[in-house]
C-alpha cells in the first residue's frame, strides 16, 4: 500500500484540507510524516475519517507526541483514557480563545479533534494564526515584545465557569488547588518551522511579568484584539467524521458555542512535543 493524498490550502496564511486519503493508508509511517509536515507549513489541518477508531487515533496522536490524559476533561476510559472527550450534553465546552493548556511548563504541542456527533447547524471552530498575527506587527512593537513573559493560569476560566454555575464550588476549589500556571514568553519560536509566534490568550494570560498592572493591560489588550483580525483566522463548519489536526505553537482556537440545546461531541487527544514545545 502506499501513501498519497492531495492538499486544498484553506486560506492564505493558515489551513489546509486533506483529499483523497483514506484511513487504511492514514497509518503509514510516510502517511503521518507527510501530515506532519502539512502541518508545519498549514498550521491546522482538516482531514475526512468518519471511519477512524479510537485506536486509530491514538496512533496518530503517537506519531506527534507523548498523548496527554487530559487536565479536566473527561475521557474514554479502560485504556482509552488519552481520547478525551469534549461533549456539549455532560456540559462541556471551549468556547474562548486559547491555546491548549498554556498554564503547564510543556503544553501540549499538537491536537487533533474528531466530530462525532453535531448540531444540525453552529458547532464551527475558529483557528488564528498567531505566526501571520506575529508577522503583522509593528517592529517597535516586536522589539518592546522582546525578551517579555507573561503568566498563564487556570484560575480565570475557573472564576468564569463557577459564576455561570458551570461547576460546583468544591470542583473550583480542587482545580485552583492544582495550581497551575506558568511563566512563558509572549513571542516564542516554532522548533520546526523556525516562524515566531505571539503566545498568549483572553483565557489564560493573566499579566505580562514585571510590568506595571496598567501597562500590561493594555499591552495584552492591544495584543488580543491584534490577534482577533479576521484575516489571520480560519474557521471551520464540522461534518461527522472530520478530523482537525492543530499545532498549539502556531494557533490560538475557540468553539463557538452557538448550538443549545443540540448536541455536540468531540473525540479528542493532544500530545506532549518529544522535543522542546518552543525554542
Ligand atoms: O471542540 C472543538 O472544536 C475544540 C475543542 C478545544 O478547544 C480543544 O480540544 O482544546
Amino acid at each position: 500500500m502506499t501513501s498519497s493524498f492531495t492538499v486544498r490550502p484553506l486560506g492564505p496564511s493558515i489551513g489546509a484540507e486533506v483529499l483523497e486519503l483514506d484511513c487504511a493508508s492514514l497509518l503509514l509511517p510516510e502517511t503521518l510524516a507527510a501530515l506532519e509536515a502539512v502541518l508545519t507549513k498549514h498550521e491546522a489541518v482538516v482531514l475526512h475519517v468518519p471511519e477512524l477508531t479510537p485506536e486509530q487515533h491514538l496512533a496518530v496522536a503517537l506519531h506527534f507526541g507523548e498523548p496527554e490524559v487530559h487536565t479536566f476533561y473527561p475521557n474514554l476510559g479502560e485504556g482509552f483514557e488519552q481520547i478525551t472527550v469534549i461533549d456539549s450534553k455532560l456540559g462541556d465546552r471551549a468556547d474562548m480563545w486559547h491555546h491548549d493548556e498554556s498554564f503547564l511548563p510543556s503544553p501540549p504541542s499538537v491536537t487533533m479533534t474528531h466530530a462525532q456527533i453535531l448540531p444540525p447547524a453552529g458547532g464551527d471552530t475558529c483557528w488564528i494564526s498567531m505566526t501571520t498575527a506575529y508577522d503583522a506587527l509593528s517592529q517597535r512593537m516586536k522589539d518592546y515584545l522582546d525578551g517579555l513573559s507573561a503568566w498563564h493560569d487556570m484560575i480565570g476560566p475557573m472564576s468564569a465557569a463557577l459564576r455561570q454555575n458551570f461547576v460546583t464550588h468544591e470542583r473550583y476549589l480542587e482545580v485552583i488547588n492544582m495550581n497551575r500556571r506558568h511563566l512563558h514568553p509572549l513571542v516564542i519560536q516554532h522548533p520546526d518551522s523556525g516562524r515566531k509566534a505571539l503566545y498568549l490568550s483572553p483565557t489564560y494570560t493573566t499579566h505580562i511579568d514585571g510590568l506595571p498592572c496598567a501597562e500590561s493591560s493594555a499591552i495584552l489588550a492591544y495584543l488580543h484584539a491584534h490577534c482577533q483580525q479576521v484575516h489571520f483566522g480560519f474557521r471551520h463548519r464540522w461534518s461527522v467524521g472530520d478530523m482537525v489536526i492543530w499545532d498549539n505553537r502556531s494557533v490560538l482556537h475557540n468553539a463557538i458555542l452557538d448550538y443549545k440545546p443540540h448536541q455536540r461531541r468531540m473525540q479528542r487527544a493532544s500530545v506532549f512535543s518529544r522535543g522542546p514545545f518552543y525554542l
